[in-house]
């Protein structure tokens, strides 16, 4: 990017020259002409630095094992490798507002109590009975589930199997931080004490009933598991009476049962089942988004680029690239974006086929 490219096109650059002098005081009073900046700032169409991305989970895998060679979950506080966009490098993100991240817990290890603004979400790749505790309610994690630790509360995780645990974190701590808005506090102790047993909250609002007098005052859902068992086996029913989407197939929208929208007030999250030779309509929209394969096998193309991803893999669509799939298993498909962060401020658009 020159020093010019956002100088608006009527601006005659012959006559800015003249005009160095009024800018160079401006400047000392901090103040700058717009007419030079302003379509870098109002852009006609979304500015994407954000890359296409596949993290094939086998070259990844041996990446995690090692970290647990070298650091420990208590000196680390989270033992995490960060999923970098190649086009945002040293920046901890996979798209501009987005974090996402491979935890792994290792049997015996506790991640320590911790709580922050920034929500987080959890989508198990890897192991079976790791617990994540959350707002002092445990929930026993398997592969598939998508579990929610909402903004500012206590939370833990710990293995009590006999092999590693590895999950996604996806995090939105970039749009807290836009807003200069992060706090944090670490529980003084490693877990915090149970206040409601296991199932608690399923039985509470996991049945589509609500005990009297039930309140909620988060913008979170309620269920903080949402496990892969009842989501496949919907996939399942649903893909047996129903068209699927062209461009999505069958998608299912995680929601917050009491409020019918998004189980998380800003990410998105959504499970869905590609059957087997099905070809999607190209689809672009605003929200970059991030894909894990729970099942299948798939050919996917995003912009120009084409890449085959397996079950446990991750991949980045960002911002505006058409993508493109074809199913050449059944293939489920978990992903989460910033789509309701964007729907919420009007900013989100969508385009489905080809132009
Ligand atoms: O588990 O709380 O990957 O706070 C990054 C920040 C995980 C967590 C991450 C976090 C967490």
């Amino acid at each position: 990017m020159s020093e010019t490219d956002g100088i608006v096109e009527t601006v005659n650059l012959a006559a800015e020259e003249g005009r160095m002098g009024f800018y160079d005081r401006a400047r000392e009073e901090n103040l700058a002409p717009l007419w030079r900046v302003l379509h870098g700032l109002v852009t006609a169409e979304p500015k994407v630095t954000a890359l296409p991305a596949h993290y094939s989970y086998d070259k990844v895998r041996p990446y995690l094992m090692e970290a647990c060679d070298l650091i420990g979950t208590e000196e680390a506080e989270r033992r995490v490798m960060v999923l970098e966009n190649p086009g945002l490098p040293g920046q901890s993100r996979i798209t501009p507002s987005l974090f996402c991240g491979l935890q792994i817990i290792l049997p015996g290890e506790i991640a320590p109590a911790h709580r922050h603004v920034a929500s987080a979400l959890r989508f198990i790749v890897e192991g079976r009975d790791a617990y994540s505790a959350i707002a002092g309610e445990k929930t026993m994690m398997e592969v598939g589930d998508f579990v929610i630790t909402p903004s500012m509360t206590w939370h833990d995780h710990g293995n009590e199997s006999d092999g590693p645990m590895v999950w996604i974190d996806g995090l939105d701590m970039h749009m807290v931080n836009l807003f200069s808005a992060s706090f944090r506090d670490s529980y003084p102790g490693a877990t915090h004490p149970t206040l409601k047993p296991q199932g608690g909250t399923m039985a509470e609002v996991g049945y589509n009933m609500i005990p009297e007098g039930y309140e909620h005052a988060s913008q979170t859902s309620p269920i903080f598991n949402y496990s892969y068992r009842r989501t496949r086996e919907a996939l399942d029913q649903l893909a047996r009476f129903r068209e699927h989407d062209a461009c999505h197939g069958f998608r299912m929208n995680y929601i917050n049962p009491l409020t019918g929208s998004s189980a998380m007030p800003t990410i998105s999250t959504a499970m869905r089942l590609l059957p087997k030779g099905f070809s999607s309509v190209p689809y672009r929209s605003t929200a970059g988004t991030v894909f894990n394969v729970v099942e299948g096998k798939a050919t996917v193309r995003i912009g120009d680029q084409t890449f085959s991803v397996v079950a446990k893999d991750i991949f980045v669509v960002p911002s505006w690239f058409p993508v493109q799939f074809e199913a050449e298993e059944d293939t489920v498909m978990f992903s989460y974006s910033d789509q309701i962060a964007q729907a919420k401020l009007d900013y989100f658009r969508e385009k489905r086929g080809n132009d």
